[in-house]
Parts: structure tokens; sequence; C-alpha cells
């Protein structure tokens, strides 16, 4: 049997296109210098899309692709496929759920850490010779006992609060609803409140078109100028000029983003900061999770092209 065509939206780890290229017909998109042409010359063989979750898929790209039956995502995320246009036609779409949960978890932490103790400043203190030719590096914040406040208690908000408790942590959340499993916590509905609550709030949210600008300006003032912002969800859950604004004059007082508007070419205004800590959407950026993520996004397509139950499936 021939092996089925996919477009390949943007590239993976070489072990996963080694992979991928022994099952399928692979047609790199991110390669094409005319992307329109690319698709136009493959659309009427192209059975599945391969793509990463900041990429998706947009409703234009489904609507030029009559043939295809899955998109497979790399990554949890799924706020960048359009899914009114891959429902409307029965196009299945999965996603890598649960495998990168605990890398999610560990970079928000070591953001929450690495800000709040300075430690990027510090680094250079000892590097560039300030250690000993000024002395003593200003001291920075404390980071146990204090309180955090979690956005979105879904799998990666839980595991977060589960290692904010080893730093007694006084911890409270916000969600649609009370969370059975959330023990030991405190439910704060409303995310200004939960913002006023805490020192640090992190962002661990699906982001859909209702989250957007969730963190807007109200909760931003909120949180104040002693508080931290840590986003390892997506960028428009937050409202990125309230934000540069908040951070500019100080009355937010820093912040750990893992995630920005338009990336990888971020708002210039962010690099002009010194109290931002920026990380490349890199969460997930592990060898064991994207292997992980890698292999699901394989064993989904593997399912479909079989007739089997899909392993993760959004839609
Ligand atoms: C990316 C992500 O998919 O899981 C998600 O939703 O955004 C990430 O894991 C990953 O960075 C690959 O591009």
């Amino acid at each position: 049997m021939s092996k089925p065509e996919l477009l390949l939206i943007g590239p993976y780890p070489e072990w996963d296109m080694v992979e991928l290229e022994a099952q399928f017909i692979v047609h790199k998109l991110y390669e094409a210098a005319d992307k329109d042409e690319f698709v136009r010359q493959h659309a009427d063989r192209i059975r599945a899309i391969a793509t990463r979750g900041e990429l998706g898929a947009s409703a234009e790209l489904i609507g030029q692709l009559p043939k295809l039956e899955i998109i497979s995502i790399y990554g949890v995320g799924f706020d960048a496929v359009n899914l009114n246009a891959a429902r409307a036609r029965g196009i299945r779409v999965t996603n890598t759920p649960d495998v990168l949960t605990n890398d999610a978890a560990d970079l928000g932490i070591a953001m929450m850490l690495v800000q709040s103790r300075g430690m990027i400043g510090a680094e250079t203190w000892v590097r560039d010779g300030s250690w000993a030719s000024k002395g003593l590096y200003p001291l920075k914040r404390r980071v146990w006992g204090r309180k955090a406040g979690i956005l979105g208690l879904g799998r990666i908000g839980y595991e977060v609060a589960k290692r904010l408790k080893g730093f007694d942590m006084d911890i409270a959340y916000s969600d649609v609803s009370e969370k059975p499993y959330a023990e030991a916590m405190t439910y704060i509905a409303d995310p200004v409140e939960l913002a006023r609550h805490a020192d640090f709030l992190f962002v661990t949210l699906a982001a859909s078109a209702a989250t957007r600008h969730i963190v807007g300006k109200a909760v931003i003032d909120a949180l104040g100028p002693e508080g931290m912002l840590i986003n390892i969800s997506r960028a428009s859950n937050i409202d990125e000029e309230a934000l540069l604004g908040a951070l500019e004059t100080g009355s937010l007082g820093s912040a750990a983003l893992d995630v920005f508007e338009g990336e990888p070419r971020l708002n210039p205004r962010f690099l002009a900061l010194d109290n931002v800590l920026v990380q490349p959407h890199h969460a997930s950026g592990t060898i064991e999770t994207r292997k992980a993520m890698g292999k699901l996004v394989r064993d989904n397509l593997s399912a479909h092209f079989a007739g089997a139950t899909l392993p993760t499936p959004v839609l």
C-alpha cells in the first residue's frame, strides 16, 4: 500500500522526521518559498496535517485541502487550529496532553525562582567582575512561604500547585468551577481577586476566544508593584499592551514569560525591560518530553490510518 501524504507545517526534531518519513510522504510547508503554490500542487493528495501547538492550522489552509482527514498537533494547545473548520468537515484533530505536563510545570517554577532571586542578573554580576569590583549583589525577594495564585487549575496548573506546596506557599486558584481535586487550596472565582491575593500569579489555562485577555489591566493592577506574573500558557490570555505598560511604569513588579504575541518576533519593548524574564516558548522543551510528543503525534496518525481508536483526540 502506498504511503499516505502528509503536510508538515513546521519542522520536528530529526528523530521524528526519520520516523515520519518512514510512514508518510512528507510535504514540508516551511521549506516552500511560495506556500500557497506549494499547497496547491499537493492539495488533492494530502490526507493529514502534522503541526505544532503554536503553528496550528487555519481555516484557510483546511479549506485548501479537500482530502484532509486528520490534523495531529505536536503540543497540548489546540487554540491555533480552527476547530470549527475541522468539525464542519468531520476532520479529526489530536494533541499531545499529559506527556508534557510535568515539564511545563517545572519551567513555570524555575521561572518564578530565577526571576524572584534575580539569578540572571546575579550570573552577570559574577561574570562581568561586578562581584569583585562592586561587592555584594542587591538583595532579592523570597519565594518560599509567600502567596501564589493559579489561573486555570487544569493538568499543568495542578502540577504547578503540587510543586508550590513544597515551598510552603499559600495557594489559591481560579477556574470556571471549584475543582474537587484541589486539596489545601483556596478557590477564588474572580481572576482580579485571585491576583489581589497573590504575590506570584501563574497563568496556566488553555487559551480560547473566551479566555482572550483574561489577564487585562484590572488583573495586572491587582497583582501590583510587588507582584510577579508567570505565563506558560498562550500570549492571547494576556493583554500584552496593558502588561508592557504596567512593567514599564512599575505598576506591575515583574513578569516571567514563555509566550508572546507574534512569537518568535516578540514586541521589542520587552527586551528593554529588566523586570522581565523571557523564554523562547520552551515549557515542553526537554528531549524526553519532545520524544514522547513526537511519538504521540505518530501514534494518533497511525491509529487513524489503521482505522483504530485515536489515543488523544480533540475532535
Ligand atoms: C509547542 C505548545 O507545541 O504544547 C503546546 O501547546 O505550545 C508547545 O508544546 C512546542 O513548543 C512545539 O512547538
